[in-house]
């Protein structure tokens, strides 16, 4: 299996996240993927390549105009303002404030882009996040030109993302490309399964309302998880979508018992549905010793998930989502991939 993967991955690369009510280093950092790159080349997986430019009509294509605008220009506005520190949202759109209108003003406007304060911006997190989404899409064509699975190795992650929000480390939805890639490609179905320990709130939004592209995620239940707000069992689509997502919120101990039943009904799901190409957001922050999880997986239960995963015989593109027990990040990521190579 080929990955993808850019070096500008280190411009996004802050001092803070706000966690606990301090700024501690964040668990979203550089090194996660030196850790994978060197369990990939370690199991003979030495196949790794910088993506290209990124497609950026498909970016339009999937982003708000305006959010785009703000991704690109945050720095630059945030320094002008005098402000002394990294961009950190602090004032939000809550209930009732809801005019829908992006303030003038950089520190109102951060606000009404974040859904969260925990992920900082600097001046080089739009250049990281677009390549990101370059390997996302380099790793699509490769397997729209025939290859079996490709391996998207992104970072910054992208399934918190919706098409108009940043947070949870995320700021463009990758995982949605290579969805919207793969109908683009002639694929008339494609289906998203996202294994990572939080729901994937960017990535059900975005096609919540669609009948095309189903959406099935693993996650720990919103009422003790982050992003606390989306992921309840009963959000199933809207619409033309209806019966096209399904969450599976997981309690705080679960271990690979309930929670490989749980993938077993989402490979069901998604054989029933009729996918021709297959999306795996490849969190493996389900792992025991995640710092910031409380799922128990263990790094063999990620390769019997690769395995299971395998067995639906799809064309498929894994892109890197969360995972910070950061020396295990690499052996449990690459072990999915060779449990899928296996099936
Ligand atoms: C892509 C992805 O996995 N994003 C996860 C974003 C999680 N953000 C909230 C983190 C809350 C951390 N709480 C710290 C508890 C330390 N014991
Ligand atoms: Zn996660």
């Amino acid at each position: 299996m080929k990955t993808f993967f850019s070096e500008e991955h280190r411009r996004h690369f802050p001092q803070a996240e706000l966690s606990g009510g301090q700024f501690v280093t964040p668990y979203e950092r550089p090194s996660r993927v030196e850790y994978v790159l060197a369990r990939l080349k370690e199991r003979g997986m030495t196949d790794i390549v910088a993506p290209g430019a990124p497609d950026m009509a498909a970016i339009r294509a999937l982003c708000a105009p305006d959010y785009l605008d703000f991704l690109e220009n945050a720095w630059a506005e945030w320094k002008a303002e005098g402000m002394a520190g990294e961009i950190i949202a602090a004032n939000f759109p809550a209930r009732r404030m809801q005019a829908g209108r992006p303030p003038r003003n950089i520190d109102g406007k951060v606000g009404y882009y974040a859904l969260a304060s925990e992920t900082a911006m600097t001046g080089g997190t739009w250049a990281a996040a677009l390549s990101s989404a370059a390997s996302a899409q380099a790793a699509q064509a490769h397997v729209a030109g025939g290859a079996k699975s490709a391996f998207a190795l992104c970072r910054p992650p992208g399934h918190h993302a919706t098409a108009d929000m940043y947070g949870g480390y995320c700021f463009i939805n990758n995982a949605a490309l290579v969805a919207e890639a793969f109908r683009r490609d002639g694929a008339g179905r494609v289906a998203i399964l996202d294994i990572d320990f939080h729901h994937g709130n960017g990535t059900q939004d975005i096609f919540y309302d669609r009948g095309d592209i189903f959406f099935a995620s693993l996650h720990g239940a919103p009422e003790d998880a982050f992003p606390y707000f989306l992921g309840f069992a009963d959000e199933t689509g809207v619409g033309a979508g209806e019966g096209t997502t399904a969450n599976y919120p997981m309690l705080p101990g679960t271990g690979y018992g309930p929670w490989s039943a749980a993938l077993d009904d989402a490979i069901a799901r998604i054989r029933a549905f009729g996918a021709e190409a297959l999306v795996v957001s490849l969190g493996v922050d389900a792992y025991k010793d995640d710092p910031i999880s409380f799922f128990k997986l263990d790094s063999p239960d990620f390769m019997d998930a690769g395995r299971r995963i395998g067995t639906l015989g799809l064309p498929t593109v894994f892109c890197m989502e969360g995972g910070y027990a950061i020396e295990a990040v690499g052996v449990n990521a690459v072990n999915v991939l060779e449990g899928y190579q296996d099936a």
